[in-house]
């Protein structure tokens, strides 16, 4: 979609440093690291947000982020567990209108993310 940042993302116009790619979704690394390792997972598919999914999308959406948490936790010992976050609405917090999950690792030593 035109203007959007994650399409321009996923079109490779503007640069990110990817974890995870196929078909039906781009992992990369969030701009703003709430932790290091904090990672955004986003359909290829202009998606607005959680409540414009199709169902059949979304099954193959949510069906990858295990893997990539996984894949994410076990890139640092260090990372003892981790946040997953989705935001729906500037009212709850979506500044990027292009529907993603947050992957946020969590370590002993880097606890300041609200
Ligand atoms: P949210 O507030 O839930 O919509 O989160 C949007 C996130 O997107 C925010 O944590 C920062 C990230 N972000 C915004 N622009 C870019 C960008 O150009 N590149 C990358 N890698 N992340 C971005």
């Amino acid at each position: 979609m035109k203007d959007c940042i994650f399409c321009k993302i996923v079109a490779g116009e503007i640069p990110s440093y990817t974890v995870y790619e196929d078909d039906v979704v781009k992992a990369f690394l969030d701009i703003s690291q709430g932790t290091p390792g904090h990672t955004l997972v986003i359909p290829k598919k202009h998606v607005p947000n959680i409540f414009e999914y199709d169902p059949e999308l979304a099954a193959e959406v949510f069906s990858r982020i295990p893997k990539i948490a996984k894949a994410v936790r076990d890139s640092n010992p260090e990372i003892k567990g981790m946040n997953i976050v989705n935001n729906n609405g500037q009212i709850a917090y979506q500044s990027v209108f292009h529907s993603h999950f947050h992957l946020v690792p969590r370590y002993t030593d880097h606890d300041d993310f609200a």
